[in-house]
């Protein structure tokens, strides 16, 4: 069995929020000063003890010990959100989709009942901030401070967008498919917060407009009554609150395509390059890099000296996890960990590793992982204005006494 005695000083101070068995209420350590001072364990509605990161905007992470699974609850899910003015579930009681656009043949609104009566696709797919772990960047850059909790995997249910855009007709000329959400700027003069996709994404058939999340209707801090899904690309494609789709010949400019969510050329591999948002020197963040984290145990636990299990999930943008190493002494040597069996290509896919007796000491425990295409975690960070893509191996400190 696994102690979940916590040790004062680890670097991390404990705060006030109901506590339960193998949940953490630790803040994370290496945050700037300015998030410390502000980041709390707090209950938001469907969401008991999440970690408050800003709250106007709500920026909110889960706690790192629910990665311990692959499916993360929708009670647990991370919730981010770039303007002030979030929608009240009474705001969604006449939700509806318009799809329009010079590309479109015959511009319709489909109502819920609509959508629910198109075929329906399933995806088991990670949904991650490409600032995630933005907060551990050294020196640390602008945005919200996100340690590991800016992501998710969940079970999304509802028609894929191609089937949806067949109300309206596509025509070939088609370049991007530009989304909306219901969610507004409270200020003048702050853009809204609107995505694109080019055509080939948008038609892809695991992309998909969800009504459901982990079998039940998506919480509206995740964008109820739908959201879009766009499995192995980072979340901010992922538009919640779903309100309107403007299918185009032309490609979206905003501040959030064009100077928002971008990197430097050629920094990050991808498949499938987003030409039409891309210049000479820098390109829309898309596709997920290779990741993982450990879950158990938690930093500054202490462990057993017989011997401790090591979890955590790795994923990629789809081609597949082939292995992770963990360290047991801050990455001077590496070990194979176990995989289990993949869920599904866009999914966590989980890993342990099994210490044996251990000397007492304080062990900095790490993890790596290698996907199908030979892509692996960075060794140091690939420093980007934004702070995006942070996957070098990250580290937790436990103690066996
Ligand atoms: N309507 C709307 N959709 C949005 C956003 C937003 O601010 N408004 N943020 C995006 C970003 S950057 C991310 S990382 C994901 C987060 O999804 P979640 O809040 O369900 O975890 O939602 C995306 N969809
Ligand atoms: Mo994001």
């Amino acid at each position: 069995m696994r102690r979940r005695h916590m040790i004062a000083g680890a670097g991390a101070a404990l705060v006030a929020s109901p506590s339960v068995a193998g949940e953490s209420t630790r803040i994370p350590g290496g945050l700037p000063d300015g998030t410390r001072a502000i980041a709390r364990f707090v209950n938001l509605p469907g969401k008991p003890r999440m970690l408050r990161l800003t709250d106007r905007p709500p920026n909110y992470a889960s706690p790192v010990n629910v990665f311990s699974d692959v499916v993360t609850p929708n009670d647990r899910f991370f919730v981010r959100y770039h303007l002030d003015s979030v929608p009240a579930a009474a705001d969604m009681e006449n939700w509806s989709l318009s799809i329009g656009g010079d590309a479109v043949q015959r511009p319709v609104t489909l109502k819920l009942s609509d959508l629910l009566d198109l075929p329906a696709a399933q995806v088991l797919s990670v949904c991650q901030c490409a600032g995630n772990r933005r907060g551990l960047v050294e020196p640390h850059v602008p945005g919200v401070e996100w340690t590991d909790g800016a992501m998710g995997c969940a079970v999304w249910r509802g028609p894929a967008l191609r089937d949806v855009l067949k109300a309206a007709g596509v025509k070939p000329e088609a370049l991007e498919v530009w989304l909306g959400g219901a969610d507004k700027p409270l200020m003048e003069g702050t853009p809204a917060f609107r995505k694109s996709l080019p055509m080939e994404k948008a038609l892809d058939g695991d992309t998909i407009v969800a009504l459901s999340m982990n079998n039940a209707p998506l919480p509206l801090l995740n964008g109820y009554p739908a959201r879009l899904i766009v499995p192995g690309w980072t979340g901010t494609y992922w538009m919640k609150h779903l309100t309107s789709i403007e299918v185009s010949t032309q490609p979206l400019k905003n501040f959030w395509m064009q100077t928002a969510y971008r990197v430097p050329a050629g920094l990050f591999p991808v498949d499938k390059p987003f030409v039409s948002q891309a210049t000479e020197t820098t390109v829309p963040i898309t596709e997920l890099v290779v990741n993982s984290v450990i879950a158990a145990p938690l930093d500054g636990e202490e462990v057993e000296r017989s011997g401790f299990t090591i979890s955590g999930v790795a994923w990629d943008r789809g081609a597949g996890i082939t292995r992770v190493e963990v360290s047991l002494d801050g990455g001077r040597n590496w070990l194979g960990a176990l995989l289990e069996g993949p869920l599904g290509q866009y999914a966590y896919r989980r890993f342990s590793f099994q210490t044996g007796s251990m000397r007492p000491g304080s062990y900095r425990l790490m993890c790596r992982a290698v996907s199908q295409s030979g892509e692996k975690q960075a060794e140091r960070m690939k420093v980007n204005p934004g702070g995006y893509h942070n996957n070098v191996p990250g580290a937790v400190t436990v103690v066996v006494s």
